[in-house]
């Protein structure tokens, strides 16, 4: 396969960006992508606007030339009627997903001044994505003076600070009204425990009518541990094996003010068995889906696994197992990237104590520790 070579520039104005295109990779380069970016791309909150292209050159020399805005535009629109070409511009875009470095502004990696890139480097080792991080700290360093960028403490404060009001927008408040809220998710990450977590919390500590419902009747094990967790709470537990017998349940518990359904865990790549549990929740559109993620998912099979689940219209995020891991960083790729609201955290297998609702800034702090 001939060898591609695809780089991000970035820039105020097409001709200057196609010259820079011109001059690194040639006369003959591709242009997959054009668009305006905030400075702040993902997180969207960031100063003025730039233009970004994405472009290509491989090795077989491809006859394409990109001379003004207007030629690029040309240019897009010859490679989306040409499907042969178009089909090299998916497999293009396939390399770019895969190898792209993080936006450089059209030079090699940049080494953030003062104590930037200090801070960068705890956002990296926390698993936050490249490109986020760097949106972070160039937001840093739009809002500080320069005269404080040897700050540490200060610099630290304002990227929380920064991390903090992002996390406002994506984290949820607790209902008031009656909830009806199925769990689902991959095999193992808590399911299970959570639901017991949240019967518990509202059922005891609450005084609130719960009931409990399961479709997982795939193991015998799985329908004695929720019968043992309702037994303790002394809430209801009912098995559903039919959509219809999921409505007529969810029905008959119109009184409670939470009925909570726990579902069989699936993996991502089994498409028959994700189908199987949507036709149960399909049934019953007054159920919140909440999709339950290991927190110590690494950041590729997390996007599958949210690719996968999306099928189910997912009203709110639950991370899992915290207790496990040091690094939170996909939390906040997650977030940003999917823009998912955040319900609940866990942190242990106690039920009901190891479940919080939470906080903006503590989930910034977790993104931001370091050791
Ligand atoms: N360390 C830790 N363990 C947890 C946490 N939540 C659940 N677990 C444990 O993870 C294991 C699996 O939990 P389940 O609740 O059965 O997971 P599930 O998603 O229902 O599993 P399936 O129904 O088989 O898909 C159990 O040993 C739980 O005690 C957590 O926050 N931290
Ligand atoms: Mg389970």
């Amino acid at each position: 396969m001939a060898e591609v070579k695809v780089k991000r520039f970035y820039g105020d104005n097409m001709p200057d960006l196609l010259g820079k295109v011109k001059s690194e990779l040639g006369s003959e380069a591709i242009i997959i992508q054009s668009r305006k970016v905030r400075q702040g791309g993902i997180l969207g909150i960031f100063g003025p606007s730039l233009l970004e292209v994405i472009a290509a050159a491989d090795s077989d020399n491809r006859k394409v030339l990109v001379d003004s805005e207007q030629d690029c535009r040309l240019e897009q629109l010859r490679l989306i009627q040409n499907d042969a070409v178009s089909r090299q511009v998916s497999e293009l875009k396939k390399i770019l997903e895969e190898n792209m470095p993080a936006p450089s502004y059209g030079k090699p990696r940049r080494v953030f001044p003062g104590c930037f890139e200090q801070i960068f480097q705890v956002l990296l080792s926390n698993d936050v994505g490249e490109g986020t991080a760097r949106e972070i700290i160039d937001r840093a360093m739009y809002k500080i003076n320069q005269s404080r960028w040897q700050d540490l403490a200060a610099i630290k404060a304002d990227v929380l600070e920064i991390i903090t009001d992002y996390f406002k927008e994506y984290i949820s408040t607790e209902s008031k009204e009656k909830e009806r809220i199925a769990l689902v998710g991959p095999t193992g990450v808590g399911k299970t425990t959570t639901l017991a977590k949240l019967a518990a919390i509202a059922s005891v500590l609450k005084e609130k009518k719960v009931a409990l419902i399961t479709i997982d009747t795939f193991r015998v094990a799985a329908l004695e541990q929720l019968r043992t967790y309702a037994d303790i709470i002394s809430v209801s537990m009912d098995v559903a094996h039919t959509p219809k017998e999921l409505k007529s349940l969810l029905d008959k518990h119109q009184d409670k003010d939470l009925v909570l359904v726990d579902t069989a865990g699936r993996s991502p790549y089994n498409k028959l068995q994700i189908a199987e549990i949507k036709g149960f929740l399909d049934a019953c559109p007054e159920l919140k889906i909440y999709l339950v993620l290991n927190v110590a998912t690494n950041q590729k099979d997390l996007n599958e696994i949210i690719l996968s689940f999306e099928k189910f219209s997912i009203a709110k995020l639950i991370f899992t197992k915290l207790d496990e891991t040091h690094r939170y960083g996909t939390i906040l790729n997650i977030v940003a990237g999917f823009k998912k609201e955040l319900a609940y955290v866990t942190t242990g297998q106690n039920v009901p104590d190891d479940i919080e609702i939470p906080t903006p800034v503590n989930i910034a702090q977790l993104v931001l520790r370091e050791g």
